[in-house]
């Protein structure tokens, strides 16, 4: 038994269809995000116990604090984990359209408009080489949001930066719907998006 357990999704496999399949939410969640957390879990048995004490969102933050033969393991793992758990709760059932309140203002702010945002993150998703997330993030040191995208599980934290909503381009996320077409899903997966999450997660760090 692991200090952490898989999180729940918050709502059932065939919520999100059908721009997101049933099928692919249940193996998504039961099998790559169960595996994630096992394998952290895994992981933090064998650093030591001030590290096992912390929490996860803490031990990503502050990555250089791991013993070196458990850092990758680590950071890929407790990346997965943290990651699936966030983008669980940025989508749900009739989601999409555009965020209202200080996240839209923040966007604006950064990106010039809600549209030129999409197109960004779209665009720059689409190219990421092999696995990876596409992110918007808030940046504590300039107190903006930015785009950011991260390599295979990598999380934001890493970098010092808040995740506040992600798009897991992994083929594992698509695949079985959309086959090579990543663009295709990324385009689905704007009608998904939970804003009243993304925006409440900007709050809890900006106020
Ligand atoms: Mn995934």
């Amino acid at each position: 038994m692991g200090k952490y357990e898989l999180p729940a999704v918050p709502y059932n496999y065939d919520a999100l269809e059908p721009y997101i399949d049933a099928r692919t939410m249940e193996i998504h969640h039961t099998k790559h995000h169960q595996t994630y957390t096992d394998k952290l879990n895994a992981a933090l048995e064998k650093c030591p116990t001030d590290i096992q004490e912390k929490d996860i969102v803490e031990i990503l933050s502050n990555l250089d604090q791991v013993p070196a033969d458990q850092k990758s393991a680590i950071n890929f793992n407790g990346g997965g984990f943290d990651n699936h758990r966030i983008f669980w709760h940025n989508m749900k059932a009739n989601g999409g359209g555009e965020p209202t309140g200080s996240i839209a203002d923040a966007i604006k702010s950064s990106f010039g408009s809600f549209s030129e945002f999409k197109e960004k993150f779209s665009s720059t998703t689409v190219l990421i080489q092999g696995s990876g997330w596409g992110w918007l993030v808030y940046n504590p040191s300039t107190n903006k949001v930015e785009y950011k995208s991260m390599p295979n599980q990598t999380s934001p934290r890493t970098d010092g930066l808040i995740p506040l909503l992600g798009c897991d381009v992994w083929e594992h996320a698509y695949y079985l719907k959309y086959q090579n077409k990543r663009p295709d899903y990324i385009s689905a997966w704007w009608n998904v998006i939970n804003w009243e999450d993304v925006s409440q997660r900007y709050d809890k760090v900006t106020v």
